[in-house]
């Protein structure tokens, strides 16, 4: 039998809590002073859609262009959320739920304006043929919406030749292939090749449960990504100029 002493596990836990400080505080000491934009960068970090479109409204009565709303305040929020995320303080579902809001927000804003909003670039996203796992693909796709992504989702079960000509049609900035399982995967290799036929040096940023860097590394468009909060970040290093080389320098485990 194992003998536990709860008055030890009390104490533990007491000390833990008081020596740690909550997302919370640590969002509230980076919110913004601006009293219009503050409710929303608060409710994205919350990830409360009926705050954000309140706030929103509330921002627009006000007088605030809808579309600078994008980037001044659900981008804000979503920006705290991916700092306290990247610093540990947050958890992925965390990420999702804001992730979530922001879309929410960034829906309402286009609606709201008469101006059309530019996206930062366009992706395509799917799962490799054979593979129905599409959850981590959704987290991807919502994620990179919410940071202002044009996302070309393909679903799952996705024929190459349909990832191919979705490519060469949407002439995306990076190519997200997820696949789950070790019989999968192997079809990455298959279309970094057939887009290298076709002339395309777009990063083929590839994850999802079975997928393990040395794979990806073994074809030349590819870019291993664990964690799917990285693909937004990776979509703007490409933007910045970062090809396959940099990204692999950056993202890859050495
Ligand atoms: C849920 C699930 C299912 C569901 C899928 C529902 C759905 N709509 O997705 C159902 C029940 C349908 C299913 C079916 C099957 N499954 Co299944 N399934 C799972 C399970 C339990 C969880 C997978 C999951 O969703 N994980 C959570 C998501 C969020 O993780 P993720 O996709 O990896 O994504 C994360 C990262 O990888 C990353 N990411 C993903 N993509 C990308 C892309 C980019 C660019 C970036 C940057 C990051 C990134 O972001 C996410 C978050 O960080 C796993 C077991 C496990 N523990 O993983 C088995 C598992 C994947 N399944 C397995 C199998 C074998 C099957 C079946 C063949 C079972 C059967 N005999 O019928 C079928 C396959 C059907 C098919 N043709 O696809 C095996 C695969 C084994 C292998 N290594 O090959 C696993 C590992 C279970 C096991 N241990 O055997 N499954």
């Amino acid at each position: 039998m194992i003998n536990i002493d709860p008055s030890a596990i009390l104490v533990r836990y007491n000390v833990k809590a008081e020596k740690e400080i909550s997302p919370e505080e640590i969002a509230r000491q980076l919110y913004t002073e601006d009293i219009v934009i503050r409710p929303i960068v608060e409710a994205v970090f919350e990830g409360d859609e009926d705050d954000v479109i309140e706030a929103l409204e509330a921002a627009i009565r006000a007088g605030r262009d809808p579309l600078s709303l994008i980037d001044d305040a659900l981008m804000q929020g979503m920006g705290i959320v991916s700092k306290l995320y990247d610093d540990g303080f947050l958890f992925l579902p965390d990420v999702i739920i804001s992730a979530h809001a922001m879309t929410d927000g960034i829906e309402y804003c286009k609606h709201s304006s008469s101006a059309t909003h530019e996206f930062k670039g366009k992706v395509v996203s799917f799962v490799v043929e054979g593979d129905m796992h599409d959850i981590g693909k959704k987290i991807v796709t919502v994620l990179l919406r919410a940071s202002g992504y044009e996302v070309i989702d393909l679903g799952s079960d996705v024929l190459v030749s349909e990832v191919i000509s979705a490519v060469r049609r949407e002439k995306p900035v990076m190519l997200s292939g997820t696949a789950l399982m070790t019989t999968t995967m192997y079809t990455f290799k298959e279309i970094n090749n057939q887009l290298l036929e076709n002339g395309i040096h777009i990063p083929f940023v590839c994850g999802g449960g079975a997928v393990k860097q040395d794979f990806v590394f073994g074809y030349e468009l590819g870019v291993y990504c664990e964690d799917a909060a990285d693909a937004p970040k990776i979509a703007d290093e490409i933007l910045k100029g970062a090809g396959v080389k940099e990204l692999r320098e950056k993202y890859h485990r050495h």
